[in-house]
């Protein structure tokens, strides 16, 4: 029986030398260690035994299981932190990258056209959204009984109709005049609100910027050099443009401008409605009465202002053909202009 056990021991030791698994030991286990294993079939022999040669096998009896068993011990340890091990997160693994959000297309073009503007010298200012029948009206040469007055274009807060929602940014030019002595040049960004219909062209609420410049001597000609190079910078140093005449309460004479269609290039498109341009911008002297109200000399100074729609000009820029896709907040959307 002791050359059965050396050679038992020799088999076990290689038998748990080749498991690589906690699956495997198991089953090493349950052959060999349990009552009914290897092992304790080797005890029952051990029981048969001649008495004068139990000492010595009972030795090499115990010795062998308390070898095996160190050595499953030890190899169960070991598989067992090797499975955690498996488990933890790979820390060398590339990470997720976060969506970080973006500026609206809205408040990209209004920056741009911010910037384009402070490079040729102009102030930044900025005023409430809610104004009354003075600042926004009646100070800028709105006559009584102006449309502009009526409920279907102004959203007003008060029954009286001395509070409003500002329907142009001007009532801030109005503030400017009042508090600065001229030299004025500033330009001013923002919302406004005019009770309209809503549809792919229109909203109640959209964005502005208009400009004011009021000195001893500055000009039509200024005028138009100004949005000139504005339009040169914002749709590409080539685009051609026209001045037409027009009209505004607050000032004379008055203008439009208009830049070539990007489209067509003046063949006449869905974007231009066939006629080959484009409206970006209305323009004027300062009326002299607006003067006057801001506080201002009409006979020792001069004043231009300008304004323009922003959404337009994402629109154009985006090639969107409902404006209503600007303030729905789409991912989908608002991913592809960042
Ligand atoms: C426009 C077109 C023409 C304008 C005039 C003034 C003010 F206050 F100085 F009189 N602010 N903005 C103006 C002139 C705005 O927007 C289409």
């Amino acid at each position: 029986m002791l050359e059965d056990l050396r050679a038992l021991r020799e088999r076990l030791c290689a038998e748990l030398h080749a498991i690589t698994s906690l699956r495997e030991l198991e089953e090493f286990r349950l052959r060999h260690l349990v009552r009914r294993g290897t092992v304790g079939q080797l005890r029952e022999r051990f029981r048969q035994l001649p008495a004068e040669q139990k000492p010595i096998v009972g030795r090499e009896l115990h010795a062998l299981e308390a070898t095996i068993r160190q050595l499953y011990n030890e190899l169960r340890q070991r598989l067992e932190a090797q499975a955690e091990e498996e488990l933890t997160v790979d820390l060398s693994l590339p990470g997720r990258r976060a969506f970080l959000g973006g500026r609206h297309p809205i408040q990209q073009v209004l920056d741009e056209i911010v910037h384009i503007f402070t490079r040729m010298g102009f102030a930044v200012a900025e005023g409430p959204d809610i104004e009354d029948d003075e600042h926004n009206f009646t100070a800028l040469n709105f006559p009584p009984e102006h449309p502009a007055r009526d409920m279907q274009d102004t959203f007003f807060i008060t029954p009286d109709r001395q509070i409003l929602l500002r329907t142009h940014t001007s009532p801030v030019q109005i503030r400017l005049m009042r508090a600065l002595k001229p030299p004025i040049r500033a330009i001013v960004p923002g919302r406004v609100y005019r009770n309209e219909e809503i549809n792919p062209r229109s909203l109640a609420e959209f964005h502005q910027v208009e400009g004011l410049v009021v000195d001893r001597t500055t000009s039509f000609a200024e005028l138009k050099g100004i949005l000139i190079a504005f339009a040169q910078q914002l749709y590409g140093a080539r685009t051609e443009y026209r001045f037409r005449p027009s009209f505004f309460p607050f000032t004379e004479p008055s203008a439009e401008m208009d830049i070539r269609c990007f489209l067509c290039h003046g063949a006449g498109c869905r974007v231009c409605k066939g006629n080959g341009w484009l409206e970006i911008c209305g323009c004027g002297m300062v009326h002299p009465a607006v003067l006057r109200n801001g506080g201002v000399d009409p006979e020792t100074y001069i004043g231009f202002a300008f304004g323009m729609g922003i959404e337009r000009i994402v629109m154009l820029r985006l090639g969107l053909d409902d404006i209503r896709l600007l303030y729905q907040n789409e991912l989908r959307l608002l991913r592809q202009f960042r």
